[in-house]
């Protein structure tokens, strides 16, 4: 009778929570399946999620935080565009007992103000990026630029410094441009362009390192319409793994990419189902996957794999 009534009333249904979503924005492809995954994620599970979309502010994310909590949501989600400026916001969530997951990036706060993160290993991304540009290379001289992920957030600030780890100690590997493209394409493709004009038309560059694929995608436009080849003059090598990237590596155009799951929800919520069924407390950090993909992947495969999974 005791394990029925356990089935009855306990079972790990996330059916009645209603849940708070800060989103950043959508200025990639990898962002916007992010969030379409996310409203996926809820549905199947009977989740009311409450999205908002704070166009790449911190501002409209501390005001869609408070108007969460004022609306007594059971958790929030967010997706921190910055890494700093979260305590106030965070203790005025866990005054109201209300926990909060983060999403995809990490924030300089104490470790109770959250009851757990769903990321990758962003360092980790940033080195396994940059050993497979040492390993590529092979010990010749070779100008690096690099297009850094949007200004204070943790991905830009862990994927440099692991790419900047992995080059270490090889001399022959210089970084001698590094800029932001704030993740977008747009902007990825404007800064590169700066790039080639000031590193002789492009000749003097050798590799391109950007924080994203869209940012690739974009400065792979701006090697072409500058008359080289990108993937051969330019070695390219980028993160997230969305389908676009594919396409360019099956043209030759792309040569590496460093995989991150748009499905950050789906543990998210696991973790919330359960410490709402009986208080289990996750990890504070589960950890996603990051797996690199190269030309010899079958890149048009793995394009038809990816299409369709949220992107
Ligand atoms: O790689 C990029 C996005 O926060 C780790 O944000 C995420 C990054 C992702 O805009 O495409």
């Amino acid at each position: 009778a005791t394990i029925l009534a356990a089935c009855m009333f306990g079972s790990a249904s996330a059916a009645d929570m209603t849940v708070g979503f800060s989103q950043i924005g959508s200025e990639s492809g990898w962002r916007a399946a992010e969030t379409t995954l996310t409203k996926q994620q809820a549905e199947s599970r009977g989740i009311d999620l409450k999205f908002a979309d704070a166009q790449q502010k911190q501002e409209n994310q501390i005001k869609a935080i408070r108007s969460f909590i004022a609306q007594g949501v059971d958790a929030i989600l967010v997706a921190p565009v910055v890494a700093t400026g979260w305590d106030d916001v965070l203790t005025e969530a866990k005054d109201a007992e209300i926990p909060v997951v983060l999403l995809d990036r990490t924030v300089d706060a104490s470790e109770d103000l959250y009851l757990t993160a769903v990321t990758s290993d962003l360092v980790h991304e940033g080195n396994v990026a940059g050993k497979w540009l040492v390993d590529t290379v092979a010990g010749k001289p070779c100008n690096v630029v690099e297009l850094q992920g949007t200004t204070g957030s943790s991905p830009a600030i862990d994927r440099k410094k692991g790419f900047e780890q992995a080059l270490s100690g090889n001399d022959n590997l210089k970084i001698v441009r590094s800029q932001t493209g704030d993740f977008t394409r747009t902007k990825g493709k404007e800064v590169m362009e700066s790039f080639l004009k000031a590193e002789n038309g492009g000749k003097d560059i050798c590799a391109l390192y950007a924080h994203n694929d869209d940012m690739a995608v974009g400065a792979i436009q701006a090697i072409k319409e500058a008359g080289l080849k990108p993937g051969t003059d330019i070695l390219v090598v980028s993160i997230d793994a969305v389908p676009d990237i594919f396409q360019a590596m099956a043209a030759g155009e792309a040569n590496a990419t460093v995989e991150l799951t748009p499905n950050m929800a789906g543990p998210a919520f696991d973790a919330l189902a359960a410490y709402k069924k009986d208080g289990t407390v996750p990890p504070k950090w589960i950890q996603t996957e990051s797996k690199l993909y190269t030309q010899k992947d079958d890149p048009m495969k793995v394009y038809e794999e990816k299409k369709g999974l949220g992107y």
